[in-house]
């Protein structure tokens, strides 16, 4: 049997499960969720390779509006994938309204490349409510493939997967076989950080942090980091640590415990906190953060 290989690249609005169901389509939790929007700031590969086919699928930020040089990274990733993908796979929800993005569909629909449309979250909705919102995206790309799913409760996936796998292109495979992602180590540890902090802190706070890694030792027994949690304002850096410390130790604990967990060995969790007025808008640090397009 031909060898199939390609780039399915995952694009969608922010908050629409697009992590959740790449996560679920990989099997491994590669990206982070929250119920934020702007949650997934990189473009994230997760590769998946059988006997006969490999699937590279890619995670990329929600679609923004950019007003700084971080968001217009950010929408840079998902202007990328929209060009290099051999299938896009455009996720809505049953909630968004499905205008909410013209522009977008209009690109979407001059795509020459197969687009498989995932309609997520149905498990929020009746099968009638469904049903016709499969009919609403179908009078709006006919030539998708529309497949209604639920990422959270993994409901249909496997005909999204099966879908996937009809519509790759026949070639040789991109990466060795083992190959899981694109990304680093200590990008996915800043990223559980990252995550925790998007849970627990509300309004700008989340969308005023990076967190860098500053150094990262791991021996046999324990994994020892020491990170800089950077915010943009001193008013900021308080609520990030909190009365007494309490609010950090929280992160620094369930980023630790999850941390030990996944590395099965002892994690050692050093956290600072350091005000950088400019983060967002500076090249030279959002290179060092990872954001290189
Ligand atoms: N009810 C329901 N919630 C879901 C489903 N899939 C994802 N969610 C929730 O939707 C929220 C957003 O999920 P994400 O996977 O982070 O969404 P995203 O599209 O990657 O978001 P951004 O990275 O911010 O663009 C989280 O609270 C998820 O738990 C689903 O099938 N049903
Ligand atoms: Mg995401």
């Amino acid at each position: 049997m031909e060898h199939k290989a390609g780039f399915v690249n995952i694009i969608g609005n922010p908050n629409v499960g697009k992590s959740t169901l790449m996560n679920l389509l990989v099997g491994e939790k590669l990206s982070i969720i929250t119920s934020k929007a702007q949650t997934t700031r990189q473009r994230i590969q997760g590769i998946v390779s059988g006997e006969n086919f490999q699937i590279i699928y890619s995670d990329t930020p929600g679609i923004l509006n950019p007003h700084y040089k971080l968001q217009e990274k950010m929408l840079a990733y998902i202007d990328r994938a929209m060009e290099d993908a051999d299938i896009l796979l455009y996720i809505t929800d049953v909630k968004e309204k499905y205008d909410k993005n013209k522009a977008y569909l209009d690109r979407i629909a001059r795509a020459k490349v197969p687009i498989i449309l995932a309609i997520n979250k149905i498990d929020l909705v009746s099968e009638e409510e469904t049903e016709k919102l499969v009919e609403l995206w179908q009078g709006i790309f006919p030539q998708a493939h529309i497949v209604p799913v639920s990422a959270l409760k993994a409901y249909n996936i496997d005909a999204l997967y099966e879908q996937v796998l009809e519509q790759l292109p026949g070639h040789p495979p991109y990466y060795p076989e083992d190959a899981l992602t694109n990304k680093t180590e200590r990008f996915f540890v800043a990223e559980i950080i990252r995550e925790k902090i998007f849970i627990h802190y509300e309004k700008e706070v989340p969308y005023s942090t990076e967190v860098q890694i500053e150094e990262f030792k791991d021996s046999e027994d324990l994994l020892s980091l020491r990170v800089t949690i950077y915010v943009l304002r001193r008013s900021q850096k308080a609520i990030l640590i909190g009365a007494r410390g309490e609010a950090i130790k929280k992160v620094g604990v369930l980023a630790r415990q999850e941390l030990e967990a996944l590395y099965g060995k002892k994690v050692f969790l050093d956290l600072y906190v350091k005000v950088h007025r400019e983060w967002r808008d500076k090249e030279g640090f959002l290179k060092s953060s990872g954001y290189n397009n």
